[in-house]
């Protein structure tokens, strides 16, 4: 068998996406809706509480197109802390006008293949332990390694995934500034292997790197993708705006 590769891992994370309910929500009193706006914001602030401590993370994006409408993401030190968001998010009157368009359940990871920073150096609590930027776009979707004839990355001896996956950083390290990426695995936690996070503030560039990614070897011959969603950032102070009816 071909040698497992050690990861460190970090905190746990939780991608939620809603449909909103916009019949619903134009039906229900003004009073209901304020109500439920404020709730909402009451939520987010705890959670920025909640960042500000660097106990956690979590970001807000419009999905554009009809998979979603809004996506969350979600990083704490435990999975109890992520299904307590969730219960009390889905306890919430916004919630009664949300309807689930999907979920993804992952932890921040860092693969040992090449040269890394000890486990406790702060510049690797600060990749498993991210807060997250809150840059204009978001993308996120998930990926396997392919596992088909002679293209199966887990027969793979140890240094020719370690060569592969070094050029592909190279191919990354050209997007420094313009992609944040957060690699999450979920094996055992999803149907997919990882979950991939890039943030932009140019949405072109999340185009750019992923179309050339395909080109590199790891890519081209071992990636596997699942459904993309993109969106636009909501910050709090929007929320009222975009809800507005
Ligand atoms: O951890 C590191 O930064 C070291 C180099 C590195 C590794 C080990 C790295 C760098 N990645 C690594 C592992 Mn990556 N990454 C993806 C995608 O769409 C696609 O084709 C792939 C989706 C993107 C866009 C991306 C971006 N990477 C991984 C792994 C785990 C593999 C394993 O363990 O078997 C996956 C699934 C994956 C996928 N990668 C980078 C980037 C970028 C932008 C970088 C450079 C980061 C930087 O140096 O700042």
């Amino acid at each position: 068998a071909a040698e497992a590769v050690e990861t460190m891992d970090g905190w746990y994370c939780l991608h939620d996406l809603r449909t909103i309910d916009w019949t619903a929500w134009k039906q229900a009193s003004s009073e209901e809706r304020q109500a439920a706006v404020q709730e909402f914001k009451g939520l987010l602030s705890k959670w920025e509480e909640v960042e500000a401590a660097e106990n956690g993370s979590h970001v807000l994006y419009k999905v554009v197109g009809q998979k979603a409408d809004l996506m969350f993401m979600f990083l704490r030190p435990t999975m109890n802390e992520l299904t307590d968001i969730e219960t009390e998010f889905n306890k919430s009157k916004f919630a009664e006008y949300l309807a689930p368009a999907h979920s993804y359940v992952s932890v921040v990871e860092l693969s040992k293949y090449g040269p890394q920073h000890s486990e406790d150096d702060p510049r690797t609590l600060e990749r498993l332990k991210p807060i997250l930027p809150k840059w204009e776009h978001m993308c996120f979707y998930p990926m396997d390694k392919r596992r088909e004839g002679e293209e199966n990355w887990y027969s793979l001896e140890f240094k020719t995934r370690a060569k592969l996956l070094y050029e592909h950083s190279k191919t990354g390290r050209k997007y420094a500034g313009k992609i944040k990426q957060i690699i999450t695995g979920s094996f055992g936690f999803d149907d997919w292997e990882w979950g991939v996070t890039l943030f932009a503030h140019d949405v072109l560039q999340i185009k750019k790197i992923v179309y050339e990614m395909r080109f590199d070897e790891v890519s081209a011959k071992y990636g596997e993708f699942g459904e993309f969603f993109v969106g636009n950032h909501l910050p709090k102070e929007d929320v009222e705006a975009y809800l507005h009816v």
